[in-house]
């Protein structure tokens, strides 16, 4: 039967890769054309986003992906590139990490109460979201100049094939769009003065995208003509499309940067538990939404490894595991972890604060952080479940922190269920099989995961150890 390579370009706010999926009718294999780091750099302005060197990195990745049927691309939510009439970038993209929004949610929602928001977009409060960058940015020269805002991966693929589009799993992330119609929602632009004329014409998974530009052909020795296909350009929308479930009743961990751990459901819950608890309703493929919480996720480490030198990841994990369990953490879905630098100090003061011993070594620090996070794992997925009404007896864990067994077997014992790890470049998969099934190669998304669950190394971690530790370690955070 017929095997089609598809080139799927992903970008995480740490790595950006290409990879090239081989999927057949009852197969698929994915391997790494290239990997290169996402480096933000500070500038006088703030931080941003090295975006010409993510664009070389997609360009050097297409050459040695070699020939493709098609090419896919999703990246981190939120953030966008501003392009002038001449359709010329007009600066670097803003990092969601920079300060700009700090104070700006205040503003917003003296003209439109956090409540409305919440009804009209779903979305949790993050100072990121794009509705907030806007509103910071309103008097800036920049947006007074720009004719065009482009999401990060509309942004490449135009550059790729210079057509516009805003894909709309990735739209949903700016909370300026209705997750009951699935278009815009107007009358919260319009009270924000924002302009939704920015905004190319939405478009979906599976709609084509044009085809690479001469110029990209020749920097990449392809022969055309070849596709690019919109996939779920957020890349937590197309990661959530790999996991591997085989039934309904699952939650998911999506770890990499961020935690994203939540629940696929059919419609929103926008109730107003639902917005106190925090939980985001972003769109997901086939009219699903991905009902989730951000938590701080592996950032926490990234950090930290960074503050230090950059030692073994491996030796780390290994002085983590010898550590003492529970014995300080932390609220990993504390935004006040968003911002860059001094992490290990942060992490120290916040367990002072709240009266726990204070992490002194790499190991402990690290300790500290992998238990923070299972058990903000642990809490996401049990109330999810009750705002949701939607309960389940397993947790798909997938992306970069399934490299992470330690992490894997705490968020067992901590959700006091079974965890199924894997795909680890889940993003990257779900990026394949949405191009594959364009092309007409796999059928729906149920059948999706269970080719996913026939192809994919999956490794399964039972719960252990004592549940009321963790009770008890969530009640020192209350
Ligand atoms: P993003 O897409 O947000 O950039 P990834 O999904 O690539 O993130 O995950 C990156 C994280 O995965 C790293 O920060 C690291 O903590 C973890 N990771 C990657 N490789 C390993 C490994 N070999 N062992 C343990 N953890 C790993
Ligand atoms: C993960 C992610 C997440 C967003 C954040 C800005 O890469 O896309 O879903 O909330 O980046």
């Amino acid at each position: 039967t017929a095997v089609k390579s598809y080139a799927a370009v992903d970008l995480g706010a740490s790595s950006g890769r290409v990879m090239v999926g081989r999927a057949g009718r009852d197969s698929l294999e994915l391997v790494e054309a290239h990997r290169f780091p996402n480096r933000p750099v500070r500038t006088p302005e703030g931080l941003r986003w090295d975006v010409l060197s993510l664009y070389a990195g997609v360009l050097d990745g297409l050459k040695a992906a070699g020939q493709v049927d098609s090419v896919g691309i999703d990246s981190w939510a939120v953030d966008y590139g501003l392009l002038d009439a001449d359709g010329a970038l007009l600066g670097n993209p803003v990092h969601y990490r920079d300060t700009r929004t700090e104070g700006v949610a205040e503003k917003v929602w003296a003209t439109v109460p956090a409540a409305e928001l919440y009804a009209a977009t779903g979305l949790q409060y993050a100072p990121f979201n794009t509705l907030y960058q806007l509103v910071a940015a309103r008097s800036s020269a920049q947006l007074a100049h720009a004719e065009r805002l482009l999401l990060i991966p509309d942004l490449l693929s135009y550059w790729l094939t210079g057509e516009f589009g805003t894909e709309l799993t990735n739209a949903s992330t700016t909370q300026l769009i209705d997750p009951g119609t699935r278009d815009w929602s107007y009358d919260v632009a319009q009270r924000l003065g924002i302009d939704l004329k920015l905004f190319a014409p939405l478009r979906r998974p599976g709609d084509p995208a044009g085809l690479l530009q001469q110029r990209v052909l020749e920097e990449t020795g392809l022969t055309g003509p070849v596709p690019v296909t919109t996939v779920g350009s957020h890349d937590t929308a197309s990661a959530m499309a790999a996991v591997p479930a085989t039934g309904e009743r699952f939650a998911y961990i999506c770890t990499g940067t961020w935690s994203l751990a939540g629940l696929e459901l059919d419609a929103p819950v926008l109730t107003e538990a639902s917005r106190a608890a925090n939980f985001t309703n972003e769109l997901g493929l086939d009219d699903t939404v991905r009902y989730l919480r951000n938590i701080m996720g592996l950032w926490l480490l990234q950090e930290c490894v960074r503050e230090w030198g950059n030692p073994d990841l491996g030796e780390l994990l290994r002085a983590a595991a010898g550590v003492l369990a529970l014995r300080s953490v932390v609220d990993a879905g504390d935004s006040a972890f968003l911002a860059p630098g001094r992490m290990p100090e942060r992490i120290a003061e916040a367990c002072r604060k709240s009266g726990q011993p204070v992490p002194e070594t790499p190991g402990e620090v690290t300790r500290c952080i992998l238990d923070s996070l299972a058990l903000a794992h642990r809490r996401a997925v049990a109330e999810a479940q009750s705002l949701a009404d939607h309960p389940v007896d397993v947790v798909h864990i997938v992306g970069g922190g399934t490299r992470n067994a330690l992490l894997c077997q705490l968020t067992a014992d901590a959700c006091g269920l079974p965890v199924v790890a894997g795909p680890a470049e889940a993003a990257a998969l779900g990026n394949v099989l949405v191009q594959a099934r364009t092309h007409g190669l796999v059928g729906d998304r149920a059948s999706m995961r269970r080719l996913l669950a026939r192809t994919q190394p999956l490794v399964r971690y039972e719960p252990q150890g004592d549940a009321a530790a963790w009770r008890a370690a969530e009640a020192r955070l209350a």
